[in-house]
């Protein structure tokens, strides 16, 4: 068990100064100021350690104030970075109303302890002491941390608990990424009231996975990026949002893609638009090679499903607040791209290098197991008008903190695949806690190129295969949906990874 002392230290985190009464969200075109505004902390000698409190308190955001959960008054959180071996100590203080814990989402620690342990309950005003080390071996790669409470997860994220986890490493040496300029995009929405206040999700937004209006990329209502002519823009990005997704487009640029949510692929992909949906990552290097001007970085329109619920639903609104613009159309109510960010040129270098190889991907042998997974809504409740028996499942159950769904062998590896048989054809992306996995094909096609990924969306009606090696650390964890209404409504289940006898 975790040993808690109430009050061992005092944080240091201030809140940013915050002035500004709101008046209007509906705003503002601000491309004055930079989006790497956030504080990172470094690991020195070995060691990150970092104080963390989490609280709810007024804080800017694009540029007004608002009254978010936040950790050290950040937001987006401060960004973590370390090096593969390092030790990370983080003295983390819940000054919530309401339980906590934290989650790094994608780094291969233990489960177990005080490290990756998503079954611990922090309650308010509670100290713990996270403490694990890096693995020696570990990837480098874009990877973040967020609260992982069942029940109140999509709740904290929403309001704001998420930051960045970099691990350093071996793409970040090569030389023509080291060249890149760099940059960290935090995505996430937010739906606030004229006050600032965070609005809370009707019956029906909890169903679709709730979403916001005001879209911000690193707390910044469509930041500034620049590029050099003939220079290179490497872009860290992160779906930090419950439930929105990002189909990405940068005008008149292809998109490079260079890693994947557990670290990089081994060479370049050229894309021409980017579907990232909660809870994943990507790099992409944007080359400086169009004519001088401004580009716009949109999220075009994506249809994520679940719109069947509207004809049996109705039901559901009544007595229920409609939401700020989102109203119950939830997902689908993007119709026109919409702008987070843009890109301007500004002076010009010798143009760069462009890297042709990047870090080989291992090929994994064949699986020892294979299991099914059906992911669903469930259908109690459905068409009865009241909803409100609602729940979202991994083959037919509802996450239960006293059973183990799924009994795997330390060092073997397991293929499972992922059925979407949601009868409303909802799409849910399906995360996998401390083990990293690769995708071997949709519908029966092979992935065209390797990739490792710790969440992959499967689409409604859609079947994903994944093979996942479950190695170097025993004990239980989780998988679940990244939409984390989903999530919180269910949609969980608990691994339990068992040494060799
Ligand atoms: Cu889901």
């Amino acid at each position: 068990m975790p040993k808690m002392n109430r009050r061992q230290f005092f944080i240091l985190g201030a809140a940013g100064a915050v002035t500004a009464s709101v008046a209007n969200w509906a705003i503002a075109q601000s491309n004055k100021t930079s989006p790497a505004s956030s504080k990172f902390y470094k690991s020195a000698n070995g060691l990150l350690e970092v104080n963390l409190e989490a609280s709810y308190r007024p804080v800017n955001l694009a540029g007004k104030q608002a009254y978010l959960m936040s950790y050290n008054g950040q937001v987006p959180a401060p960004r973590l970075e370390v090096k593969a071996g390092d030790t990370v100590r983080i003295h983390f203080t819940n000054n919530l109303s309401q339980p906590t814990n934290l989650h790094y989402h994608g780094l291969h620690v233990p489960p177990t302890g005080n490290a990756d342990n998503p079954f611990f309950s922090i309650p308010p005003g509670e100290n713990l002491t996270y403490e694990f080390t890096i693995p020696k071996n570990h990837p480098s790669g874009t990877f973040w941390y967020h609260p992982h409470h069942h029940v109140y997860v999509a709740e904290q994220l929403f309001a704001g608990l998420a930051g960045l986890f970099i691990v350093r490493g071996e793409l970040d040496e090569i030389p023509e990424i080291q060249a890149a300029k760099e940059e960290f995009l935090v995505l996430k929405d937010f739906d606030l009231d004229e006050d600032g206040r965070i609005l809370a999700p009707n019956h029906m937004a909890m169903m679709l996975g709730r979403e916001g209006q005001l879209l911000t990329v690193n707390g910044q209502v469509n930041p500034n990026l620049s590029i050099a002519k003939g220079g290179l823009l490497r872009l860290r990005m992160l779906n930090a949002s419950p439930s929105r997704f990002y189909r990405l487009s940068l005008e008149n640029h292809p998109l490079y893609l260079i890693a994947t949510d557990g670290g990089a692929i081994s060479a370049p992909v050229e894309l021409e638009e980017l579907l990232l949906a909660p809870g994943e990552r990507a790099e992409l290097l944007v080359r400086g090679d169009r004519g001088p001007g401004q580009y716009r970085l949109l999220t075009l329109p994506y249809d994520r499903g679940g719109m069947g619920m509207m004809g049996g639903g109705m039901g559901m609104m009544g007595g229920h607040r409609m939401g700020s613009g989102m109203g119950m159309m939830g997902n689908s109510s993007q119709t026109s791209p919409q702008v987070l960010a843009t890109l301007t040129y500004q002076g010009s270098v010798a143009t760069l290098p462009f890297p042709e190889r990047l870090i080989p991907v291992e090929t994994l042998p064949k699986p020892e197991t294979v299991r099914r997974f059906e992911l669903s809504m469930s259908g109690m409740g459905m068409g009865m008008g009241s909803g409100m028996g609602m729940s979202f499942t991994f083959n037919g159950q509802t996450y239960d903190m006293d059973r183990i769904d799924t009994s795997v062998k330390l060092n073997t590896v397991e293929d499972w695949e992922l059925i979407n048989v949601d009868p409303d054809r909802m799409d849910h992306p399906f995360h996998l806690h401390i083990n990293r996995f690769q995708i071997v094909s949709r519908n029966g096609q092979p992935e065209p190129y390797r990739a490792w990924k710790d969440t992959v969306l499967v689409r409604g009606g859609e079947t994903v295969r994944i093979r996942i090696p479950f190695r170097d650390f025993a004990g239980k964890t989780v998988y679940h949906c990244h939409i984390l209404d989903h999530e919180d409504l269910g949609m969980m289940g608990i691994v339990e990874i068992k040494p060799a006898a």
